[in-house]
């Protein structure tokens, strides 16, 4: 909310780069997908959100790339499968892994405490 506060040309700047703020009341959801060899990054921010609100990859052995904006700790799992991948990252570092998923809707969530509740948490679309 910070770039309301500005004044002037910033205003419109601001209101330019309205579609790309995710979770900063604006509406609007962002979808990243994976790339050509069903990886797809993510990346994790200190305001305990994901870099999309949708993440869509194919069905079979998906991989993660998962990176840190920030300094907190993040963690990525899918829901119920938490067994199976868990990628942490610290001190600005990336984590990748692979899980495979049949198609569905999935849950991706950070498993810090608090970080899920705080809004940590994205749609997995699986294809
Ligand atoms: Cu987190």
């Amino acid at each position: 909310m910070r770039l309301r506060a500005t004044v002037g040309a910033s205003t419109t700047a601001a209101l330019l780069l309205s579609p790309f703020l995710v979770g900063c009341g604006g509406g609007g959801t962002t979808t990243q997908v994976a790339n050509e060899d069903n990886a797809i990054r993510v990346e994790a921010y200190d305001r305990q959100d994901y870099n999309a609100d949708i993440f869509e990859v194919a069905r079979g052995m998906v991989t993660f790339e998962l990176s840190q904006v920030g300094v907190q700790e993040h963690t990525l799992v899918v829901e119920d499968r938490e067994d199976e991948m868990r990628l942490v990252v610290v001190d600005g570092g990336t984590d990748s892994g692979s899980i495979d998923l049949e198609p569905g809707r999935y849950l991706l969530y950070c498993d810090i405490a608090g970080h899920r509740a705080s809004g940590m948490e994205a749609r997995l679309m699986v294809d």
